[in-house]
């Protein structure tokens, strides 16, 4: 009776170790098959991102990178403007009508950087969004640059 106890206690305390593994796959070979699988998928997915994460937008041949950007509140994005031209990331947002016309354009006067991408130095400005909410930003001098950061708390 005492060495079965003790028997059981071994190979449910030691779960990661051979002596376990072998006597696991002796009664549910499938199981224990899928077991290590299910144990690797949270090492394998990374946790979500620290607060405080800068997170890169490329500006390139008049488009943002991404139109939509997920961040949590107190992350940076910042913009790189990689044509050799000025773009703007204004912070507002454009309406467009039939034939994409823009019918209106507005700013709220949260961030307004000016990046020239032929001078390395100002081509690249970040912000940091401390509040959750839904944020646009255009660059003003050419309708079609725009995109939005969901901010979540
Ligand atoms: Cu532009």
């Amino acid at each position: 009776m005492v060495v079965l106890l003790s028997c059981a206690a071994c190979s449910s305390a030691a779960g990661e170790d051979g002596a376990a593994g072998s006597a696991d796959a002796g009664t549910t070979v499938g199981a224990d098959q899928e077991i290590p699988a299910d144990d690797d998928e949270p090492d394998a997915d990374p946790e979500p991102e620290p607060a405080g994460t800068e997170h890169l937008v490329e500006i390139e041949i008049f488009q943002f990178g991404v139109d939509e950007l997920s961040v949590v509140a107190g992350d940076s994005v910042r913009w790189n403007n990689n044509d050799e031209i000025v773009h703007t990331v204004t912070s507002g947002s454009r309406t467009y009508g039939e034939l994409g016309v823009v019918t209106a354009t507005e700013t709220d006067g949260l961030f307004d950087f000016t990046l020239d991408g032929r001078e390395p130095d100002q081509a690249s400005a970040s912000f940091t969004f401390d509040e959750p909410g839904t944020y646009s930003m255009i660059c003003t001098i050419h309708p079609g640059i725009d995109m939005t950061v969901e901010v979540s708390a």
